[in-house]
């Protein structure tokens, strides 16, 4: 019998299909009694591919050696449970920088330029009473990105196309990186137009993007988070928007997955998008491979691909 791989959440359809090829796949996102089915599979089970992955679920798979996450961040997984037992995890890093980096300046350029809230004027006979109101643009403006990495960099070049000086704030400065460096996210938020959050998620970046920062951001700023909702405080970026204490946000992460503050329903100011980053046909499919690959790799005796840990 082949090795044996546990799937999660439901992936997608060619990622199954390879994993199927190659190994003995069960879905755990399938089962109506999970225990059930755990206590069954689970001692045979030496892989999981997918999503959510937390200490419960390690400890009742006592022959797993390996995790390949959909996805580069690896908030969903418990590295610290995984390391304890010497579980190896990958993620799929880099395939889908350019997906990730693409949608951010469409969210941006949406924002600035109302353009959800224009399709509806055309489409509302409005235009024919009375030209649409003037927006703002991102030409000329200061864009500070939170997170100056694989993604980051990828932003940063395409803010540079629109005409925007770049600045960042991370944990350190970057060797070779063209753009200002702040130690301090309130004073790069103070500096900065637009704030184009892109950091990993998890207990080091939880809340960074705090009340004091977005108040360094203040009434004419513009927030985008394509990270993690984790990483701003939801409730007082809600009460900011709603105050006019920043001037809008593009957001296509949330704190609580599918659900999102019904308050931001009612905002003209906001721009809403589906955790949607990496989600185009092309992107999807080279993070699959990447998933199947890193098990392939680490069923063959081979190096990694993509190891974190
Ligand atoms: C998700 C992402 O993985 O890669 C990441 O970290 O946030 C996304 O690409 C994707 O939503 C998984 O379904």
């Amino acid at each position: 019998m082949s090795n044996e791989v546990l799937i999660t959440n439901k992936l997608l359809q060619s990622c199954e299909d390879a994993i199927d090829a190659g190994y003995t796949a069960h879905r755990l996102y399938q089962q109506e009694d999970p225990e059930a089915f755990l206590k069954e599979v689970g001692p045979r089970i030496r892989a999981i591919a997918a999503g959510k992955v937390d200490a419960a679920l390690i400890g009742k798979l006592p022959k797993l050696e390996m995790i390949s996450n959909f996805g580069v961040g690896y908030d969903n997984i418990d590295t610290d449970a995984a390391r304890a037992r010497n579980i190896r995890v990958t993620n799929t890093p880099s395939v889908l920088n350019d997906a990730m980096a693409e949608i951010t300046i469409g969210l941006m350029v949406g924002l600035a330029r109302r353009l959800p809230q224009a399709d509806r004027y055309v489409r509302e006979g409005k235009w024919l009473k009375a030209p649409f109101p003037l927006q703002s643009e991102l030409t000329g403006k200061t864009v500070g990105i939170v997170g100056l990495g694989r993604i980051g960099k990828e932003i940063a070049s395409r803010c540079l196309a629109m005409k925007m000086r770049v600045v960042y704030f991370g944990r350190r400065q970057q060797p070779n990186t063209p753009y200002v460096y702040y130690d301090k996210l309130a004073d790069m938020a103070r500096d900065a137009d637009w704030l184009v959050v892109i950091t990993p998620g998890g207990a080091g970046t939880d809340g960074i993007v705090n009340r004091a920062v977005l108040e360094a951001l203040g009434p004419k700023g513009y927030l985008v988070n394509m990270a993690r909702g984790s990483v701003v405080d939801e409730p007082v970026m809600v009460d900011m928007l709603q105050s006019g204490g920043i001037a809008g946000a593009a957001l296509d992460v949330f704190a609580d997955e599918p659900n999102v503050p019904e308050a931001l329903f009612a905002l003209d100011n906001v721009l809403l998008s589906p955790h949607q980053g990496s989600a185009t046909q092309q992107t999807r499919d080279a993070m699959g491979a990447l998933v199947v690959a890193n098990l392939d790799a680490y069923f063959a005796g081979e190096p990694l691909l993509t190891p974190v840990v």
